[in-house]
């Protein structure tokens, strides 16, 4: 009775361009196409009619059944942002963490740029802020599989996004302990999240955060496609196959073993499954992180975690010189904060029938040279560019054509690299440059003997950050 109200409430006062009824999971749902994507009176109407039953599907508009998600490695980078965002589109989440990224920090003596609250800090803060409650559960997913099985059962989610590992390239490189922690951990919590969905004899659809560099740096010569490709066997039989695997790190080597764990559990329990081949991400914050300080993302700016543009982001505002690996010539795939949310939302409302093979999207907005990177942040910023030795052993130059059809056709308009956003990130970075400790901007991990041998004249105490904008940093605090 409430659902018949909310829908005729709601079917009069949307007027959409086009719009059907379809039936799943014992639900009604609308789906129609706007002229205009979210439309605050679309929200009103979807929160006070039915009151928690639904939530707002943020890309296009819709009215969408409300999902209960668990994000494990929801206290990271990518996660927190992403919990945030689902629970303000009125989904129920629960965050996963066993705060390892934190303990790491301590390893490596730095921190993240931003001054990052606890989980329990942070979960209050939104409910402060928002109304609404997020739950915090620490649990280590490569670890306590028990734990995990009963947690499933207990809240019984729809969906489970996967972002729980140990993501840094470099650091997964950077000693024998380092690759031993990065595939136990990845490889471990992955096949432990399929065991323990089918023990737990639930529906659930896992969405993991797999990477592009699954695919490989080297020049293809033509568009990748989205995790699977035709090729044509000896005698012209034609098939479609998973892309083969070309890792440039354990890290990413991790990656490409987890994408063969979703293959053999979708076929083996029949496990909804979407994989999500995410390029490089950027950006902070997001519209959910800037309404309190308390919950403020996580910005690495080390020579370990953090990532291209970020850094140089950071560099450019600290006066220092643009850390560009060899030539540069480097092409990756780049996509905003913002944007890993929506997507994320994206494939938690369009899961795989059962029984249809492992989904996957590639997760990107667009590709840049990392040389055409630096030197756009050289102009705004005025600092130099500074090629120094590659500590990593990967192609000097590639060229990269990626599809990333099977989101914007789900609606997605990804932001692309600009100087506003730009300004965002330098805002940031320019509030807490005081927390920036120098001698961890240079990178400290080298992928083979000879990588190091030639970076030997790399000297983290060689980085000065300028003296005039350190003092403003600091009186600004
Ligand atoms: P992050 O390190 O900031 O977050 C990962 C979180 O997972 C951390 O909070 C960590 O404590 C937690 N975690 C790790 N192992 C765990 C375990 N065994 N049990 C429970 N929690 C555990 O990383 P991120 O940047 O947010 O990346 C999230 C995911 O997205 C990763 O899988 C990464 O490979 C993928 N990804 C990230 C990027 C990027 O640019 N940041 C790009 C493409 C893909
Ligand atoms: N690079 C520089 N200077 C720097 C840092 C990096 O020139 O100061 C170069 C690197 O040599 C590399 C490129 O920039 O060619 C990208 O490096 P990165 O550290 O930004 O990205 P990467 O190691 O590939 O890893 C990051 C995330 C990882 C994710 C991956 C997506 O840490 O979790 O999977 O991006 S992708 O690159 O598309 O595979």
């Amino acid at each position: 009775m409430i659902q018949i109200t909310f829908f005729a409430v709601a079917i009069l006062s949307l007027q959409p361009t086009c719009w059907c009824f379809s039936s799943r999971a014992n639900a009604f749902f609308v789906t129609r196409k706007y002229q205009q994507h979210g439309s605050s009176a679309l929200k009103a109407a979807g929160n006070e009619v039915v009151n928690g039953a639904t939530a707002i599907n943020g890309v296009t508009g819709e009215v969408v059944p409300k999902k209960k998600v668990i994000v494990l490695g929801g206290d990271g980078f990518c996660g927190w942002p992403t919990s945030l965002y689902l629970s303000d589109q009125g989904h129920d989440v629960v965050i996963v963490d066993n705060l390892s990224r934190r303990n790491i920090d301590i390893e490596l003596g730095c921190d993240s740029l931003t001054p990052i609250q606890t989980p329990e800090i942070r979960i209050q803060a939104w409910k402060e802020v928002s109304g609404k409650e997020m739950k915090f559960v620490n649990l280590d997913i490569a670890k306590e599989y028990d734990l995990l099985v009963q947690l499933f059962q207990k809240e019984r989610p729809d969906t489970v996004i996967h972002f729980a590992e140990q993501r840094a390239a470099p650091y997964s490189m950077k000693t024998s302990k380092t690759k031993r922690y990065t595939v136990d951990n990845n490889v471990s919590g992955s096949n432990n999240l399929c065991c323990a969905v089918a023990d737990a004899e639930l529906d659930i659809h896992i969405v993991h955060l797999g990477t592009m560099g699954v695919y490989g740096y080297g020049s293809s010569g033509g568009e990748i496609p989205e995790g699977y490709i035709d090729v044509t066997l000896p005698d012209g039989r034609a098939k479609n196959i998973l892309h083969p695997a070309y890792p440039g790190s354990v890290y990413h080597t991790t990656k490409c073993l987890d994408a063969l764990l979703w293959q053999f559990y979708q076929k083996n329990d029949n496990l909804r499954i979407t994989d999500l081949h995410q390029g490089i991400v950027w950006g902070t914050n997001t519209p959910q992180t800037i309404k309190d300080d308390r919950l403020i993302n996580r910005f690495d700016y080390d020579g370990d975690y953090g990532t291209v543009l970020n850094r140089f982001l950071m560099q450019g505002a600290l006066g220092v010189p643009l850390t560009v690996y060899g030539t540069g010539g480097q092409t990756r795939a780049f996509i905003h904060i913002t944007d890993t949310a929506k997507c994320l939302e994206l494939a938690v409302l369009n899961p795989p029938e059962k029984g249809e093979r492992v989904k996957i999207f590639n997760q990107v907005a667009e590709t840049r040279r990392v040389r055409d990177i630096a030197n756009m942040v050289a102009a705004q910023t005025g600092v130099d560019v500074n090629f120094i030795p590659n500590p990593r052993a990967e192609a000097a130059e590639n060229e990269l054509d990626v599809s990333n059809r099977n989101f914007c056709n789900l609606g997605l308009e990804p932001k692309t690299l600009d100087a506003t956003l730009f300004d965002e990130v330098t805002t940031i970075v320019n509030r807490f440059k005081h927390r920036c400790n120098p001698t961890k901007i240079l990178p400290a991990s080298f992928w083979n003997k000879a990588r190091a041998e030639e970076c030997k004249t790399i000297d983290p105490t060689s980085i000065q950050i300028k003296d005039t904008v350190k003092d403003k940093s600091v009186a600004a605090a």
